[in-house]
């Protein structure tokens, strides 16, 4: 039996789940969404997504059809429809259809809202035990002056510009910068490196989303007892740093062990990004943030 998918109020199965080809969602990337997991029935900070989209659909003015709270459980009840407890879940919200191509999306009154749960996929085990590799890439973040790196939006053309870089290159992932050359993230993961005991990550005023994993990762490792410093950061930081590591919802902490050719470290996983993914693995089953680190 296929999977059901929450569409506009109903539940309907994966293959009648449709939306219009005026949408503009499809037009033109007119849309907003969240991806997040589901760990043995924990929806990791399921709030905290709700809340980005809202902030999202905000900024491009974009009504959302449900509250906070009716999101939430309408995620809860697409899991228990698909008997699923870890789950990849996709949340979409689309400007809807209206005025043919017009671009006006005052027009639009049938905002399509939409949630997909799957089984999920774990990335390929290699690559948390040897970690990744990856190049600085030409493609820079887009700048917040010309569309804000916060909006999830589903024009994600920056974003994948860079995979092909990535990918053309032989490597896992890119690295971006901003238009002032500093460090941004990655394509859907944002960088954290440790020098000298100390981590650090660009603060999202430098083009980094502000990603939820990258505030729990900067929880965690406070509670452990290290300094985590947002401040603006360099090529040469990343090259020279003990340890670098990547962080986003489906990777969650993946350690980088080359970058422009520079060895990482010793050229394996650090040891506090190790310590850091296994904390990180029990803080998303549920467990209080002190128990984790204790
Ligand atoms: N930067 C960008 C540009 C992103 O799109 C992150 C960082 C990490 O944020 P979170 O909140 O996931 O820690 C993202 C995340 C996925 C996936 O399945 C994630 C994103 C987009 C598409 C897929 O992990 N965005």
């Amino acid at each position: 039996m296929s999977n059901y998918i929450f569409m506009n109020d109903e539940y309907v199965r994966e293959e009648d789940a449709k939306v219009s080809i005026y949408d503009h969602g499809f037009l033109f990337g007119d849309g907003v969404f969240e991806g997040i997991r589901a760990y043995n029935g924990n929806v990791f900070r399921l709030k905290e997504h709700i809340d980005r989209l809202f902030d999202s659909a905000k900024s491009l003015l974009m009504p959302v059809p449900y509250t906070a709270e009716e999101i939430e459980k309408i995620v809860e009840e697409t899991l228990k429809k698909n008997n699923l407890e870890t789950a990849y879940i996709r949340i979409i919200l689309t400007r809807g259809e209206g005025g043919g191509f017009s671009l006006d999306p005052f027009i639009c009154k049938s905002p399509q809202f939409i949630v997909i749960t799957v089984p999920f996929e774990a990335f390929s085990e290699r690559f948390y035990r040897s970690g990744i590799e990856i190049i600085t890439v030409p493609t820079r973040r887009n700048r917040s002056d010309v569309l804000s790196p916060q909006v999830k939006s589903l024009n994600y053309l920056n974003n994948i510009m860079v995979k092909i870089e990535a990918i053309t290159a032989g490597v896992q992932d890119g690295l971006m910068l901003n238009t002032e050359g500093y460090v941004a993230e990655g394509t859907t993961q944002n960088i954290f490196y440790l020098k000298k005991g100390v981590f650090y990550t660009p603060p999202c005023s430098q083009g980094a989303l502000e990603g939820i994993t990258r505030n729990a990762v900067m929880e965690l490792a406070h509670k452990l007892g290290f300094q985590v410093v947002e401040r603006s950061v360099t090529r040469h930081d990343i090259y020279t740093a003990d340890e670098v590591f990547m962080t986003g919802t489906a990777a969650e902490i993946i350690a980088v062990v080359k970058v422009d050719g520079r060895v990482i470290g010793d050229g394996k996983p650090g040891v506090q990004t190790k310590q850091l993914y296994e904390k990180y693995k029990l803080f998303v089953l549920g467990n209080e943030i002190e128990a984790v680190v204790n």
